[in-house]
């Protein structure tokens, strides 16, 4: 009894790990932003996201909250025009001193659909 579930279990980790593997390299991953992850900056005139895939700029954008989880105004997100793994989100207005988390989600150009988010600061 103990035998068989524990082959059980090694046969779903190794299928587990093959869908994993399969699908790990087209899907579009956030590689660097600027302002940078958990970096503390002067002033921020947009949020600059770097992904390891094209990313579709109608499906793909970010939230940005502020102090007290309060929601941050930004504009609508765009690709760059000269590489299509780079999404600008315009920011309304200059940011104050404080916290932000960025939030973000897009779909790559295969399709598939990712998301995350990341924290820096205004000095
Ligand atoms: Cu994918």
């Amino acid at each position: 009894m103990a035998f068989n579930v524990t082959h059980r279990i090694a046969a779903f980790t190794f299928a587990s790990s093959l869908l994993f593997s399969s699908g790990v390299f087209a899907h579009a991953h956030l590689k660097s932003q600027i302002p940078a992850a958990d970096a503390t900056v002067a002033a921020a005139e947009q949020l600059v996201l770097n992904f390891s895939e094209g990313v579709e700029p109608a499906f793909s954008g970010a939230t940005l909250t502020g102090a007290d989880n309060a929601a941050i105004g930004v504009g609508k997100a765009r690709l760059n025009e000269n590489d299509n793994k780079q999404l600008i989100i315009p920011l309304n207005a200059a940011l104050m001193s404080g916290d932000y988390r960025v939030n973000w989600h897009v779909v790559s150009v295969d399709g598939h659909k990712t998301q995350g988010s990341y924290h820096f600061r205004i000095q």
